[in-house]
């Protein structure tokens, strides 16, 4: 059994510029060496308050290499379960913020993928074992607003799923010709105001709504049927809009109760092909969240990001709001709570979504958790920029070694 010899931290960067942390962990028999794991860490802007809290990069490093790579050595790297107690042991604070969120996440992360390659076999198969396994249906942001374009539009993601597609490479091939329509769009009526944090393009609409026109329009543009070939999923990030007992649509100029946010989302998904709305009221306005799923729930993806924050406890506690969740191994720290989130959300009966945050880096192993776990969807952000890019192509490339050893790509069954 390979033994954990050694844990590396270091200063990277990510897709924003900002400092991030990099872990190396080394695995063996003996003293010898057989495999390295490697993992970054990655950061969210818009950022629920229950989130596990990353801290400084450099101090983070600081604590890999001296209190994490103590407490781990000689550890058996095939029991993630137990590294991972152990660095929640290490930590003691129930946010992370101690040996800090970033650090154990890389860590937490890069021990998976130590043990996959002296295992000599890529994460995702390490982690389904003898199982069969299906690509993830992609959630692909087409506009970015939000915190993560200057606010320029109230919503945060409006993204595509390609609801009749029969495999992830031909969700990507639909996509490509959607984004490309969108920015066609936008340039003609001089409306793009460049790319946002996640490769969305950064409109200049006069309303919200205006950008699910020209959504439903794109994807006409580029030949497919809105509703029939491909859906639209939003993240309002209603969290980052709440002030005061009401939600501002600073672009429009009004705030709105709950009541009102209920009706006029609800409006939306009589409209348009909606199949999935993220995130539609605040953290903490659970009442309003268990009323819109009761309304809408039958018909729709409803999911909570900041709402559950990837937490198993409070899964269970959600009483009705929601049935879908949002898996973001950063949000709780470590891979074996990701799972009991995952593990959780099947046991209540809730769909889930693995999903990338807004600032990236080239690491992939989301897409290997989405893969090796069995979650049947994925978001990574938009078309464009090589953090998203890396992950996508990722998931072709294990669709290609799949070839027809795949279990049938689930976008039909979970949309249609
Ligand atoms: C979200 C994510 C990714 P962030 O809200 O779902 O889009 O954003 O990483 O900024 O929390
Ligand atoms: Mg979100």
């Amino acid at each position: 059994m390979a033994k954990i010899l050694d844990v590396k931290g270091r200063k990277v960067w990510d897709s924003r510029g900002r400092a991030t942390v990099e872990a190396e962990v080394v695995v063996g028999r003996g003293s010898t060496p057989l495999a390295t794991g490697r993992a970054i860490a990655p950061a969210g802007a818009s950022t629920g308050s229950g989130e596990a809290k990353a801290i400084d990069a450099a101090q983070a490093v600081q604590n890999i290499n001296t209190r994490i790579r103590d407490g781990l050595k000689a550890l058996s790297a095939s029991d993630q379960a137990a590294v991972d107690a152990r660095l929640i042991e290490l930590d003691g604070t129930p946010d992370k913020h101690r040996l800090g969120a970033n650090a154990i996440v890389a860590v937490s992360l890069a021990c998976a993928h130590a043990e996959a390659a002296a295992a000599k076999l890529p994460l995702w198969r390490k982690l389904a074992g003898e199982r069969r396994v299906a690509l993830p249906v992609p959630q692909i942001q087409i506009f970015g607003g939000g915190a993560h374009a200057g606010r320029r539009v109230d919503i945060q993601d409006y993204m595509v799923i390609c609801v009749g597609a029969g495999s992830f490479a031909e969700s990507l091939e639909w996509t490509a010709q959607i984004y490309a329509a969108a920015g066609a769009r936008l340039a003609k009526r001089n409306a793009l105001q460049g790319v946002a944090d996640e490769g969305g393009y950064w409109p200049a609409f006069k309303s919200n709504e205006e950008g699910l026109a020209e959504l439903v329009g794109a994807i006409a543009d580029a030949g497919l049927e809105p509703g029939r070939d491909v859906g639209i999923a939003l993240d309002i990030a209603a969290t980052q809009m709440h002030r005061g007992g009401a939600y501002h649509l600073a672009l429009e100029n009004r705030a709105l109760s709950s009541g009102q946010l209920h009706a006029m989302l609800a409006r939306w998904v009589e409209r348009y092909p909606i199949v999935s709305i993220e995130d539609p009221f605040a953290e903490h306005d659970a009442e309003a969240m268990r009323a819109f799923t009761k309304d809408v729930g039958d018909r729709i993806q409803v999911v909570g990001d900041d709402f559950f924050v990837t937490s198993a406890k409070r899964l269970r506690q959600a009483n009705g709001a929601c049935n879908t969740v949002l898996l973001k191994p950063n949000q709780v720290g470590t891979l074996t709570e990701t799972l009991a989130c995952w593990d959780a959300a099947k046991a209540a009966g809730y769909r889930a979504i693995v999903s990338a945050r807004s600032g990236e880096t080239e690491d992939v192993s989301i897409v290997h958790l989405a893969v090796g776990w069995g979650v049947p969807q994925l978001k990574v952000g938009s078309f464009a920029r090589s953090e998203r890019m890396a992950k996508w192509n990722e998931a072709l490339r294990i669709e290609d070694s799949l070839g027809p050893k795949a279990l049938p790509f689930p976008a039909r069954k979970l949309f249609r």
